[in-house]
């Protein structure tokens, strides 16, 4: 396993249990008195007085130089990757051709520069595991298998479209492919995945219901700038208290729409958030798509096995503007550009000021 291995987590600090903590988790709203929900319970959190809080990061930080120079893929998953990759960039750069034609109304944002995430999470989920995204939503569902076709579809706003035409860019829906939306408002499409997650542990634990793989996984991809949202700090904690399947994907671009996360975030090292919450954070170099994938892989299998949610910090790029109205004037080319100074976020800082 590669050094974004988190089986083996480099142990940060011991967090006591409140006092008194032995308590049992609460139940969600509306299933506290049924006998499902109280096996769901017995099945659930425990609250050992002592918990580890555990965190990694990948080779991108300081200290940890060790990644495997070729991760185990085979060539035909490489060139799986690799066309997924490709679809996402060609898909995108078509869409925007088609907008400056008119052919698409209202807003739509583009993927380009952050395929390694989509494909090197997606690729490794099964048909009924899930995808919440964003409103940058396009290439999210081409790579959990949403035909192109009907993705273009509806983008011209087409009956024949993945929602009929009713939905538009921002709001790619397939039910099924387990696609659960893109949502334009920011932080509003991770409750959803929350709610996901727990109807999948419901199904696992009280309705006997999965696969013989375990646990159906949701992943919640949002950006850097929706973590300094509410909702997600809410659904963090839900998510862990109750061991819930899913793993929470920050894709930090380092952009919202014209600002800066360094400028807008306390601390900008997203990952650390995890083990706040005591699950595991992990950072990784999101340009690179077997670095995802070797992370991803870890983070689906934990949240399969029953063993909780983890939070994932991807650092990419987007490479257009925030949407295509956006003529991307405040970035300056080049300067602030991840592949130019090629590391950690300490040297994006000295970049930024
Ligand atoms: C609740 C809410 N507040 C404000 C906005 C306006 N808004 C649209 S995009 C955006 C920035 C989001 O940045 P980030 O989460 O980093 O995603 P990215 O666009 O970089 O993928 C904001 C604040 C919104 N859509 N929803
Ligand atoms: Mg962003």
């Amino acid at each position: 396993m590669a050094a974004a291995s988190f089986t083996a987590a480099k142990f940060l600090a011991p967090v006591a249990a409140r006092s008194g903590g032995e308590r049992a988790p609460p139940l969600p709203a509306g299933a506290a008195s049924s006998s499902s929900a109280r096996a769901l319970r017995r099945g659930g959190a425990h609250h050992p007085r002592l918990r580890t809080a555990l965190a990694v990061s990948s080779d991108v930080l300081p200290g940890n130089k060790a990644a495997p120079a070729h991760p185990d893929v085979t060539r035909e998953e490489a060139l799986e990757l690799y066309e997924d990759m490709v679809l996402g960039r060609v898909f995108e750069d078509m869409c925007a051709q088609m907008y400056y034609r008119g052919k698409m109304f209202g807003f739509v944002h583009l993927y380009n520069g952050q395929e390694a995430v989509s494909t090197g999470f997606i690729k490794l989920l099964n048909q009924a595991d899930c995808v919440v995204s964003t409103y940058r939503d396009h290439v999210h569902a081409l790579s959990k298998g949403v035909p192109a076709r009907s993705v273009m579809a509806e983008l011209f706003g087409k009956a024949t479209g993945c929602c009929r035409g009713q939905g538009g860019s921002m709001h790619m829906f397939s039910a099924p492919h387990n696609v659960l939306g893109g949502f334009a408002f920011i932080g509003e499409g991770i409750p959803v995945a929350t709610g996901a997650a727990f109807a999948a542990k419901y199904r696992h634990e009280v309705l006997k219901e999965s696969g013989p793989d375990g646990l159906d996984v949701t992943l919640a991809f949002f950006g850097d700038g929706t973590c300094n949202n509410g909702q997600f700090f809410e659904c963090l904690n839900m998510a862990q208290l109750w061991k819930l399947p899913i793993v929470f994907v920050v894709e930090n671009n380092l952009w919202a729409i014209g600002m800066s996360h360094l400028r807008a975030t306390s601390d900008p090292e997203i990952w650390k958030k995890g083990p706040a919450f005591g699950m595991p954070g992990v950072h990784v170099d999101g340009m690179d798509v077997l670095k995802v994938r070797e992370v991803a892989k870890e983070a689906i299998e934990r949240a399969r096995r029953g063993e909780g949610p983890t939070l994932v910090e991807c650092e990419t790029y987007r490479f257009r503007g925030h949407s295509l109205a956006d003529p991307d004037e405040l970035r300056k080319p080049g300067k602030e550009n991840p592949l130019c100074c090629k590391g950690s976020h300490h040297s994006l800082e000295e970049v930024h000021h």
